[in-house]
């Protein structure tokens, strides 16, 4: 009988950091999945639409991590989850959040690319430079959409057409076109 044996040559250091990686994009996607949630049950079923798709984006960034790590000989480790919030104070509230999530993710992703140069993996420092690129784009959006937000401030016409943009908008486009179909 044959036993393959698979040869572990990832960097631990980098491992582990795509690892943590793997945990924070399943934990965004299932954080916006609430945040869906809870826009449908509010009758604001643009920003529901918006996030449904942000949810699947976010979940291609974990898909994409967990193929990545194990294509290059680690193991990546699917990760339990925390039950996110069911409820938000308000559209701004929610939009608020969303932004500070960002935030936290593009802090995680510029520490990876720490790690590497430190371990001189410059495969995974190149690798990682499409989720530089995308948190670039995540944080204008999340900025953008939240100065809309606190623009119409509670004007209900005002909330009505922003949610009616949410759903129609160059906005959805602009996820769609950064979360492509496979990985
Ligand atoms: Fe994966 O970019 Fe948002 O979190």
């Amino acid at each position: 009988m044959i036993t393959l044996y698979k040869i572990h040559d990832m960097n631990k250091r980098v491992e582990k950091a795509l690892n943590d990686q793997i945990e924070k994009e399943a934990s965004s996607s299932q954080f916006y999945l609430a945040m869906a949630s809870w826009a449908e049950t509010k009758g604001l079923n643009g920003t529901a639409k918006f996030m449904y798709l942000h949810t699947d984006e976010e979940r291609f960034h974990m898909l994409k991590l967990i193929k990545f790590v194990n294509e290059r000989g680690g193991t990546a480790i699917v990760p339990g989850l925390e039950q996110p919030p069911t409820e938000f104070k308000n559209l701004e509230n929610v939009f608020q959040l969303l932004l500070e999530h960002e935030l936290a993710v593009t802090e995680s992703i510029n520490s990876i690319v720490d790690v590497c140069l430190q371990e001189k993996d410059y495969t995974t420092h190149n690798f990682i430079q499409w989720y530089v690129s995308e948190q670039l784009e995540e944080e204008a959006l999340a900025r953008t959409i939240l100065d809309k937000v606190r623009m119409i401030d509670s004007d209900k016409a005002g909330l009505y057409m922003l949610d009616r943009d949410l759903e129609n908008s160059t906005i959805q486009a602009t996820i769609a076109s950064t979360s492509g179909p496979g990985v």
